[in-house]
């Protein structure tokens, strides 16, 4: 068989380092574009990457940037990769409403950008995007492959523009392009902000005597919460499948904000009334009040489905962040 080869953006973030690491054990040559910063972002793939000398290297790193199409057709070029993995994206919902337009042009232009990059240079790779249960917003549950789109959000916005640029191009141009709709995915490398971690950190440092109050928001949003490196699996299995196709990735269930919060701190053995506060600042202008996806689809046409549910996920993230902190 020739050797696969992946082009991973979003590298850096928390999909992109497990799904970098599963390719490189099934014998990838993996390349990731990483942005170009005055201080290293590269925390999550460190233990993966070897100097570029050493004859065992098979990852490899390129400065570029959504925002920079002819960056994106060059790097093309020069990696032909089998295989495009499109995860990179201003991905903070509370985030995107300070930040429009930003948004709009990384996770929704940014998408564009590399397809037509693709279409371009002519590199026949298969291509994943990664699409979002955001994009159901206030459509109620359960939400699979054929619910209708209801964005609350300009991420959710941007994101069901680049769902509908990949069911394009590959009805124009014949792309290999997946749309993997992915409900909330964590673990102990999601990013701090989210609303996951920053619950499981504020405990490993109220269990080290480091803080005493989590502000938080809204406690009554209900997500479907599954384990991040089980979804990594789910990218790569769309882009092996007989034909391309868009799935709903999710576990299911479905637990309210405040049920992660009394989980967590009830694996700590901490009372939450007594630390746990509200800051309206963490309110956002529309809210998605409930998801829970239908994952029948990819159970059925990939094989895959979830093996770790919200309650466990918690002490996943909980026990490492007090590892983390040693308390
Ligand atoms: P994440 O941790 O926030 O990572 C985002 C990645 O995108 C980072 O590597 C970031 O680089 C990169 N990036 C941001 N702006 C960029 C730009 N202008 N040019 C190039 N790269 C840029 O996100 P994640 O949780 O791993 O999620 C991966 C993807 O899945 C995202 O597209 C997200 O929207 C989507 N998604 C996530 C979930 C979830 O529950 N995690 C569910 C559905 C869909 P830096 O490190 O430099 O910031
Ligand atoms: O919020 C509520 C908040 O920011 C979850 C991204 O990966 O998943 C993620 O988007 C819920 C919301 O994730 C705080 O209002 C309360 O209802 O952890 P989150 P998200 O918005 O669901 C989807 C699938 C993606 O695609 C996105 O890229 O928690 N909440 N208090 C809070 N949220 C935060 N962040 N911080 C709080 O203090």
């Amino acid at each position: 068989m020739s050797q696969q080869v992946a082009l991973i953006t979003g590298i850096t973030g928390q999909d992109g380092s497990y799904l970098a690491e599963q390719l490189l054990d099934k014998g990838y040559v993996v390349h990731g574009l990483i942005r170009r910063s005055s201080t290293f972002n590269t925390a999550r793939i460190d233990h993966l990457y070897l100097d570029p000398h050493d004859p065992d290297a098979r990852l490899f790193l390129h400065y570029g940037d959504l925002t920079d199409g002819s960056r994106l057709v060059t790097l093309l070029e020069r990696v032909e990769p089998t295989e495009v993995y499109h995860l990179g994206a201003q991905s903070h919902v509370r985030v995107s409403f300070d930040e429009p337009e930003f948004t709009g042009d990384v996770t929704g232009l940014g998408t564009t950008r590399l397809l037509e990059a693709l279409r371009v240079s002519k590199v026949p790779a298969r291509f994943y995007q990664a699409s979002s249960s955001e994009m159901f917003g206030a459509t109620p549950p359960p939400q699979n492959e054929n619910a209708f789109f209801y964005p609350r959000s300009p991420y959710a916005a941007a994101k069901v523009y680049s769902y509908w640029m990949v069911r394009n191009y590959r009805e124009a141009y014949g792309l290999f392009a997946c749309n993997g709709i992915l409900f909330n995915h964590e673990s102990p490398r999601r990013g701090e902000t989210f609303v996951t971690r920053k619950i499981t950190m504020a405990i490993a440092r109220i269990a080290a005597g480091l803080q005493d109050v989590l502000y938080l928001g809204n406690l009554e949003a209900r997500r479907d919460w599954g384990y991040a490196p089980e979804y990594a699996d789910a990218m790569w299995r769309m882009l092996q499948a007989d034909e391309p196709a868009d799935y709903v990735v999710a576990t299911g269930t479905s637990y309210s904000v405040g049920d992660f919060v009394r989980m967590a701190f009830e694996h700590a053995d901490l009372d939450w009334e007594k630390h746990v506060k509200f800051d309206p600042r963490y309110l956002r202008p529309t809210e998605v009040d409930d998801l829970i996806g239908d994952a029948t689809k990819a159970k059925d046409v990939l094989g895959w489905q979830a093996q770790t549910f919200t309650p466990e996920l918690v002490k996943i993230m909980v026990d490492a962040d007090r590892a983390r902190l040693g308390a």
